[in-house]
């Protein structure tokens, strides 16, 4: 069965910087995901106690490199939750089989243009109750540094809970991608760098991507997204996987991640 993108999703893509394909991922599929990044989580907090790595403040937020992921921790003051960590796959054999997952890579194949993908970087953000907004953002100025295909890359989040404006979903500024880099904040410290001033962006109002657990949003490295904070008593998980085409390196660990054969 073809995964590839529709002319319909090509065209909300050139158009709008995104499109959504709801409840791709089965329910059996998800219970053995969200017990995989909570595994991961509870690793990482092991090898947090064990205190062998520095903490790093930036603004005010505490970052720290533990088992090969550089972890942002959730910013309330002392909190042992997980905001997000990047890369993820490595810790995980069931985050690595679904880099190989044709429901995924085939539509993010299709955007890039390319004959063949592999895996650029990939991200896995736990949004607790009460967890942080995330600012409005575009993703490719934070790559901008180290590499130089940007205008080849393709990211999806997969959400392994259901979203809504309650717990924190994403929200896109449709169009925004076609302004290329935007003008970044001044006024927010070292990381405001990477956030996108959108008081100068003229355009579409920003819409928040209800979607089912399961649900795969395919999204250019230039469309300005963001989150708020999740107000509902549960997580909301997500895995940001991004692709690039097959053969070159991956943006935070060794060598190439090439699709697995099998799966091609
Ligand atoms: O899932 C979210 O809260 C937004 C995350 C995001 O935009 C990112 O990780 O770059």
């Amino acid at each position: 069965m073809s995964h590839a993108a529709t002319p319909t999703e090509l065209e909300a893509y050139r158009k709008q910087g995104f499109f959504v394909r709801p409840g791709v991922l089965r329910e059996a599929e998800l219970v053995e995901l969200r017990a995989a990044v909570e595994r991961i989580h509870q690793c990482i907090n092991r090898e947090a106690e064990r205190g062998l790595a520095p903490i790093e403040w930036i603004d005010g937020r505490r970052y720290q490199d533990l088992l090969g992921s550089t972890v942002k921790w959730e910013w309330a003051e002392g909190s042992r939750e997980i905001r997000s960590m990047e890369p993820v796959h490595h810790l995980d054999s069931a985050l690595d089989a679904l880099i190989d997952d044709p429901r995924l890579w085939q539509a993010a194949r299709d955007l890039i243009g390319a004959e063949a993908v592999s895996l650029f970087t990939d991200k896995l953000n736990f949004k607790r109750p009460q967890g942080a907004p995330f600012p409005w953002h575009q993703d490719a100025p934070y790559w901008a540094f180290g590499c130089d295909h940007l205008d080849r890359l393709a990211s999806l989040q997969l959400y392994l809970d259901d979203a809504s404006a309650g717990n924190g979903c994403l929200w896109m500024i449709p169009g925004s991608h076609l302004h290329g880099a935007l003008p970044q904040a001044e006024d927010r410290g070292v990381l405001g760098k990477l956030y996108t001033d959108v008081e100068q962006l003229d355009g579409s109002a920003p819409l928040p991507i209800e979607a089912p657990a399961g649900s795969l949003i395919y999204f250019h490295g230039d469309v300005v997204h963001g989150s708020r904070r999740n107000r509902s008593p549960h997580s909301r998980r997500a895995l940001v996987f991004t692709y690039q085409p097959a053969g070159l390196p991956q943006w935070r660990l060794d060598g190439p991640r090439p699709i697995s054969a099998a799966a091609r």
